[in-house]
C-alpha cells in the first residue's frame, strides 16, 4: 500500500492570509465542532495522530508584511506553508494518509509539498494531483490579478512559478521543474479561470475537465476520465492527492467561502469524486479548504449548511460510503 487505510495524521490550519477575507481562518475549528474528527474515528474506525491544535502559527507571522512583486503578504504564506509542509511530510512519511483542514487555499503549497516529499522518498513514486476548484489556481504572480497567493498555489507546486521568498519550495526537486509534475495535475469543476491561467494550462497541456465538461459527460464519465488520465500501462494511477476547495460546490450547496461561483457541483457530484478517488486505494492525502463561517449573511444557516456538507466530502474521501 502507498499510504496507511487505517492512521490517518491530521493538521488543522487556522490561516487566512493567502487571501484578504476574515474567517477562513475559523473553517477547521468549524469542522471540527461539526464532529468531522469524531466521525473518523467512530464511524470509520481511523486511528487520528492529531496534536489536538488548530494551527494559527503566531510565532511565524511578521508584523510588517507588505506585497512583493505583485503577491500579498507573501512572508507570511512562505512561513506558514514552509511549516505545513514540514507537518504533513511528519505524517507522511510514517505513512499515514494524511488530511489537512483550511484555511485559504494558499495551505495547499505546504500540504502537498510535504506530502509529494514524503512519498517520494517512502515510494519512489511521484504524486498525482487531482485539484477539484471553481478556480484553477494556477497564476504566477506576474499573471495574478488579485495579487491573492491562494489564487498562485498549482504554479508554485508545479515550478511554474518560481520566487526567491518561496526558495524553500526548490529545496528539493521531486519532479522535473517543481514538485508536481504539470503531466499529473488533473482538475474537476473548473468555471472561473482567468485569462492568464487559461493561457498557463494551454501551454502546459494540463489536463482540466469544467462545468462543461461535467454537464456534457456526467460527472461518473468525468471521474473516470480523470482517474485514467493518471493511468499507466499497467492500470496503476499512483498515488493521488486530492485537494478540494468547498467552492467547487455549487453556492447552493457552500455559499460560505470567499469567492463563490455559480453553475458548480451538486453536494452529490462533489461526494462522488471523492468516493471514487477513495475507491482507487491509492489516496494518500486530502485538503479541505476555503470553508468560511463568516461568509453567511443569514445569520449561521449558509455557515452550517457549508461546514456539513464539506464534513461530508471529507468523509466521503475517506471511505463513508464503502458498503
Ligand atoms: B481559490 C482568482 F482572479 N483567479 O487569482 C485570483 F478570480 O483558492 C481567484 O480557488 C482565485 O478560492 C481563487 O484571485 C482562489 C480571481
Ligand atoms: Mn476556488
Ligand atoms: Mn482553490
Ligand atoms: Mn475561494
Amino acid at each position: 500500500y502507498l499510504s496507511s487505510k487505517t492512521d490517518l495524521g491530521i493538521t488543522a490550519v487556522a490561516f487566512s492570509g493567502g487571501q484578504a477575507k476574515l474567517g477562513v481562518d475559523i473553517g477547521p475549528k468549524e469542522l471540527i465542532k461539526a464532529g468531522l474528527l469524531t466521525s473518523l474515528s467512530e464511524d470509520l474506525e481511523y486511528t487520528l495522530h492529531w496534536d489536538r491544535l488548530v494551527h494559527a502559527y503566531p510565532d511565524l507571522l511578521p508584523a510588517h508584511d507588505p506585497r512583493v512583486d505583485n503577491m500579498l503578504t507573501p512572508l507570511s504564506v512562505s512561513a506558514v506553508t514552509k511549516r505545513l509542509s514540514e507537518q504533513v511530510y511528519d505524517h507522511a512519511i510514517q505513512g499515514r494518509l494524511t488530511l489537512t483542514l483550511g484555511g485559504d487555499h494558499s495551505i495547499a503549497m505546504g500540504s502537498v509539498f510535504g506530502s509529494a516529499k514524503a512519498i517520494h522518498e517512502r515510494t519512489g513514486k511521484k504524486l498525482g494531483l487531482i485539484w477539484v476548484d471553481a478556480h484553477a489556481d494556477i497564476n504566477t504572480p506576474a499573471t495574478s490579478g488579485s495579487g491573492n497567493i491562494h489564487g498562485m498555489p498549482v504554479a508554485f507546486l508545479a515550478g511554474i512559478a518560481k520566487h526567491p521568498l518561496f526558495a524553500w519550495m526548490q529545496d528539493q526537486v521531486v519532479g522535473k521543474r517543481g514538485v508536481i509534475d504539470t503531466s499529473r495535475i488533473v482538475y474537476i469543476g473548473l468555471r472561473d479561470v482567468d485569462k492568464g491561467e487559461k493561457r498557463i494550462l494551454r501551454e502546459e497541456g494540463i489536463r482540466a475537465f469544467s462545468m462543461h465538461d461535467v454537464d456534457r459527460h456526467g460527472i461518473g464519465k468525468v471521474v473516470d476520465m480523470a482517474l485514467d488520465y493518471l493511468r499507466d500501462e499497467e492500470g496503476d494511477t499512483g498515488p493521488l492527492y486530492l485537494s478540494f476547495d468547498v467552492d467547487a460546490l455549487d453556492p447552493s450547496f457552500a455559499a460560505a467561502t470567499g469567492t463563490p461561483v455559480r453553475g458548480g457541483l451538486t453536494l452529490r457530484e462533489g461526494d462522488f469524486i471523492c468516493e471514487c478517488i477513495h475507491e482507487t486505494g491509492n489516496l494518500v492525502g486530502v485538503d479541505l479548504v476555503e470553508v468560511n463561517p463568516v461568509e453567511d449573511r443569514s445569520g449561521g444557516a449558509i455557515a452550517e449548511e457549508t461546514v456539513r456538507n464539506a464534513v461530508s466530502l471529507v468523509r466521503c474521501a475517506l471511505g463513508e460510503s464503502l458498503l
